[in-house]
């Protein structure tokens, strides 16, 4: 069977990747919508050879489409997931909007694909920062029973958009060259202090609640609980904003309920669906932003007993954060929708 399929933010820096996705993975496509905010609209893009005009997405765009890949900001889903999905569309959602909802799978295929069906109308995709931590924490999970996470993560620039991107690039520029720096959009775009990121690093992804924490870091919290289907599991986050274009890095504490083996633990995640292990300390291997951009899987390494703590465990997990993070865990989920039909 071939799908109508709709991308909602196709010029985004995650749109783009969703096209190039289903474009490499041969997804079976009819038709391709590709829309966008009225902005965006009239832009030309590539697929298969042919070029297809970005449309503006407004309700009437649903019309015979049956999957929806939506990465637009939670606004836009807010307003146009309900309608598509009225329309008969599965919405696979990247944005926030609907993640807490309870009647809104939140899925990591390889975490609990079994959710996929409990779907009405929308499934949503989780933030990059827990996707490639709760891949990892799964089988942990599964084996030994995981009471406890506190993660530190190292976020690219790129989870902020493709602007975030241009502005690490400008603002190193500028340093390099000696000129100051006039710093446009991080942390947040939408409050007004602004801060250097260029050979920095910045405690704040997404605005602050009244807990202390970022809205970032509670997703971790939040979203964890869901998808690995356990609210006992407790997690504290700081995410930092660190001056790389492409792959989260994160720094993960894990507390288990059961007395484990180091070398049991390692075999687990070398055998974990989508996890490839990059440990070997004598040969200084261990997962890096820089060779995970680009590619599908999360890496895991640094994999070692905490020092007093005897059922605490350490490890170092990246992943490409435009890809597993969010494109291809969108892809994904829409391929398993595409084998069911
Ligand atoms: C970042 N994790 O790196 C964010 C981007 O909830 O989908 C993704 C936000 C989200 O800034």
């Amino acid at each position: 069977k071939l799908f109508t399929v709709a991308v909602v933010g196709a010029t985004g820096a995650v749109g783009e990747q969703m096209i190039r996705l289903l474009e490499e993975r041969n997804f079976p496509i009819q038709e391709l919508k590709l829309l966008s905010s009225k902005r965006s609209a009239g832009t030309k893009l590539r697929f298969k050879g042919r070029e297809i005009t970005v449309e503006e997405a407004t309700p009437e765009s649903f019309q015979g489409v049956e999957i929806a890949l939506f990465s637009a900001g939670g606004d836009v889903s807010k307003e146009l997931c309900p309608v598509a999905a009225g329309a008969g569309a599965v919405c696979i959602d990247n944005t926030s909007a609907f993640r807490m909802d309870p009647d809104t799978p939140l899925v990591v295929p390889e975490v609990n694909i079994d959710k996929i069906n409990e779907h009405k109308g929308i499934i949503a995709n989780p933030n990059c920062s827990t996707i490639q931590m709760v891949q990892v924490l799964k089988p942990l999970h599964d084996r030994f029973g995981v009471s406890r996470v506190i993660v530190s993560t190292y976020q690219a620039v790129s989870g902020a958009g493709a602007r975030a991107v241009e502005e690490l690039w400008r603002q190193s520029k500028e340093i390099v060259n000696g000129n100051e720096v006039k710093p446009d959009i991080l942390p947040v775009s939408s409050l007004p202090v602004k801060h250097q990121i260029a050979f920095n690093a910045i405690p704040q992804i997404d605005k602050f609640l009244d807990n202390g924490f970022t809205n970032e870091e509670m997703k971790m919290t939040r979203e964890t609980k869901k998808i690995m289907g356990d609210d006992s599991i407790e997690v504290s986050a700081t995410c930092v904003r660190i001056p790389v274009a492409y792959g989260h890095s994160e720094s993960v504490y894990v507390e288990l309920k059961q007395d484990f083996d180091v070398e049991e633990v390692k075999r687990l995640l070398a055998d974990a669906p989508g996890v490839v292990l990059q440990d070997d300390p004598a040969k200084q291997l261990y997962p890096l932003a820089a060779s995970a951009a680009g590619k599908l899987d999360t890496f895991v390494g640094r994999v070692r007993r905490d020092l007093s703590n005897p059922r605490g465990l350490h490890m170092w997990i990246v992943s490409d954060n435009l890809l597993k993070g969010a494109a291809w865990n969108a892809v994904q989920i829409a391929e398993y929708i595409a084998i069911q039909a």
